[in-house]
């Protein structure tokens, strides 16, 4: 059975929490699948607002010379969307599948640092309402010694400088009021999340795999996410960096990109993009995983080329830092500069056309089976391969030029990040969705929202590339009718809403299905990854028995061997397997030790944004008091949950021993 906390009480500031149920079980809960399910509801939330928040920008294109939105409320709302959509959807959502699923396909019980887990996610809240905050608080300032007086709504109060923040817009002299600190410091909360998780997830994959699991035995998603936590430890330091001196600029008065006193705003782009660049991989790359590992399991055969897709995936993420300045082409850089960023460019094409031939063989032949999360995943790679095109495109500077900056550019990375990103999430979300709740979603209306997707998406999406050509520049609230894009634009707003519509078909089948769908069985997909081999949903403890891996796909192998044509044959002891998992997977034959839970992660979270706020607000009297308060609350919940065991001794079962088939999930404290 899992453990239930006993109290300690005399080392620790708080009585530790001894719930693993209720409100307080969740807010305490140093589980990583709790924290992936929080992570990933959180995520949705934001998905919803920033879907919103494209509505409203889609209303106000809809029509020429429309007035549905301002200026600023239109500026807020294109900012607040990308910056949404990266920061606070995609990121956070593959952090939910890395949290729930890495343990389980790595025969873990946990990750390596439980409470870290619990903070990254935590500090990812309060950074998330954070930024949202500029909303309720933030004011928008006229540019220095102008006369235009700023009548910003509510609407028009939030960060209004593009999810890329350019210097000297995002600087004091022509952002003067608040809005863009909330940009600045928010992120920077964000960032320390991911930086705090990626250091998790890679600790994790290199100290907790199961007895025999070697690194080339890994299943695809956790390279990829493993490949994914190395860009994100190299690439958000600097961006912290970039962050920290913008705010120095603007609450300091440092002059790091203020030109006129011999500042370099393109240092800001070289910063900003050496990041970006890498950011978009860390986007799609966990989308590459699950595509990876969803193709395989309904075409029945093996992943083609396993050992390329992976080679591939870390390549993409290592070239990956050689390439942004393909989006600084038009900001005046050398003709050398372009020329060399220009083929870098075209060159990371290459492991990227290896994966899609990779996903092409893996298909080829096989016995597909078109449900749900096949559908998603082969959206994905068409999608992709659309937008990884238009990208190609991009990487010729002469004609960089004139796609830069217009609806061609939105079009394609609408392809990527919608198309290959979210189309591959969606994907996960189908496939797991049995593991997670123990139930099964309605195929019907999973069909239906892939279907319905895929025509919004197309019609949003695929549009933008001749309105873009056509001369419709991005970032534009209005455009004259004249111009005659005033057609396309109305079928761009129809698809986004047709979008919105397959949303909420999502919702309805998770929402319903959660609840009423049929009963999932162990291993619906007739699956290959170790976390099939579990119960639905899976147990507290993960693994009632630590699990030992003799070759990749090792529970694929054990039901099945190949005929001499190479076709899978079920092996007739694999009905009997199953029954096992499924009596030795409810029934653990002794105790589990688990992470027990803690208030000190949530707490050191609640300290992030009154350090924001007191930054901000500094010239006020509560500023300065509200700063040291936020700091003590941090500093002091590191000091509390420092003097706090990781596992309170158990009464009925204690060893001292370590676990040595299993080194880190005894004694490992975080
Ligand atoms: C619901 C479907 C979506 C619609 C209708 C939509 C629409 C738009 C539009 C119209 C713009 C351009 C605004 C402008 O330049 O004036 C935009 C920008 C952007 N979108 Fe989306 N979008 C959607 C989903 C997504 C998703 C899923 C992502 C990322 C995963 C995303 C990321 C971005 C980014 C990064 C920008 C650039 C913002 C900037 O220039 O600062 N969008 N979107
Ligand atoms: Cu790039």
């Amino acid at each position: 059975m899992a453990t239930t906390a006993s109290r300690s009480g005399a080392r620790t500031i708080f009585r530790r929490p001894d719930s693993n149920t209720g409100f307080w079980g969740w807010i305490t809960t140093a589980d990583h699948k709790k924290i992936g399910i929080m992570y990933g509801y959180t995520a949705f939330t934001f998905f919803i607002l920033g879907g919103l928040e494209a509505l409203l920008l889609r209303i106000q294109l809809s029509q020429p010379d429309n007035v549905f939105l301002s200026a600023s409320e239109y500026n807020a709302m294109f900012t607040m969307h990308g910056t949404t959509m990266i920061f606070l959807f995609v990121m956070p959502v593959s952090a939910a599948f890395f949290n729930y699923l890495l343990p389980l396909m790595i025969g873990a019980r946990d990750v390596a640092f439980p409470r870290m887990n619990a903070v990254s996610y935590w500090i990812f809240v309060f950074g998330g309402i954070f930024l949202y905050s500029s909303f309720v608080f933030g004011t928008t300032g006229p540019p220095e010694g102008g006369n235009l007086a700023e009548v910003a709504s509510r609407l028009g109060s939030g960060p209004n400088g593009g999810w890329f923040g350019y210097a000297p817009n995002s600087g004091l002299r022509f952002s003067t009021g608040t809005v863009m600190d909330y940009w600045s410091i928010g992120l920077q909360i964000l960032g320390l999340a991911s930086l705090i998780s990626s250091i998790n997830f890679i600790v994790t994959v290199f100290n907790m795999r199961a007895k025999g699991m070697k690194l080339l035995r890994m299943p695809v998603f956790v390279w990829m996410t493993t490949v994914v936590a190395f860009l994100l430890l190299f690439s958000l330091p600097i961006i912290a960096v970039a962050l920290f001196m913008i705010t120095f600029d603007r609450n300091v008065g440092t002059l790091f990109f203020d030109p006129s006193m011999g500042g370099d705003p393109i240092l800001w782009q070289h910063f900003f993009w050496l990041f970006g660049h890498p950011e978009v991989y860390i986007l799609v790359l966990p989308a590459m995983g699950i595509v990876s590992e969803v193709l395989p399991t309904f075409s029945r055969k093996p992943l083609f080329g396993y050992p390329a897709v992976v080679f591939a995936g870390a390549a993409i993420g290592f070239m990956g830092f050689g390439v942004w300045a393909h989006h600084m082409f038009a900001s005046g850089v050398t003709p050398i500069t372009q020329a060399a960023f220009g083929l870098s460019t075209m060159a990371i094409a290459i492991p990227t056309g290896i994966k899609i031939f990779n996903w092409i063989g893996t298909i080829w032949g096989g016995k597909i089976k078109l449900n749900t999360p096949m559908l998603f995943s082969l959206g994905f790679v068409g999608m992709f391969v659309i937008g990884g095109l238009s990208g190609v495109t991009h990487s010729i500077v002469p004609a960089d030029w004139q796609q830069t900056d217009t609806y061609y550019i939105v079009a394609h990375f609408h392809y990527v990040l919608f198309g290959g990103a979210i189309f591959g999430l969606f994907s996960g979300l189908y496939y797991w969705f049995p593991k997670l709740t123990g139930r099964m979603y309605s195929e019907t209306l999973g069909k239906l929202h892939f279907w319905v997707f895929f025509v919004g998406f197309n019609l949003t999406f695929g549009p933008m590339h001749w309105l873009g050509l056509n001369g419709m520049v991005r970032r534009t609230w209005v455009y004259a009718e004249e111009t005659g894009l005033g057609p396309w634009n109305m079928v761009v707003t129809i698809g986004a809403f047709i979008i919105a519509l397959g949303v909420l078909i999502f919702m309805i089948n998770w929402t319903w299905s959660k609840r009423n769908g049929p009963i999932a069985p162990f291993d619906p997909w007739d699956a290959r990854t170790l976390e099939w081999t579990l119960p639905s949903p899976t147990p507290e403890y993960n693994f009632a028995v630590n699990p030992v891996i003799t070759s990749l796909d090792d529970f694929w192998h054990k039901k099945y061997s190949e005929d001499a044509d190479g076709r899978p044959v079920r092996r007739p002891e694999a009905t009997a397997l199953l029954a096992e998992y499924e009596e030795v997977g409810l029934n653990p034959p002794e105790p589990i030790h688990l992470p027990n839970p803690s208030y000190y992660p949530f707490l050191v979270g609640v300290g992030m944004p009154m350090v924001g706020y007191g930054l901000i607000y500094d010239n006020t009297a509560w500023g300065i008091p509200l700063l040291i308060l936020g700091a003590v609350t941090i500093v002091g919940s590191f000091i509390g949950w420092g003097v706090e065991p990781l596992e309170e001794p158990h009464a009925d079962h204690h060893s001292d021993e370590p676990d040595h088939e299993h080194p880190g999930t005894d004694g490992e404290d975080s």
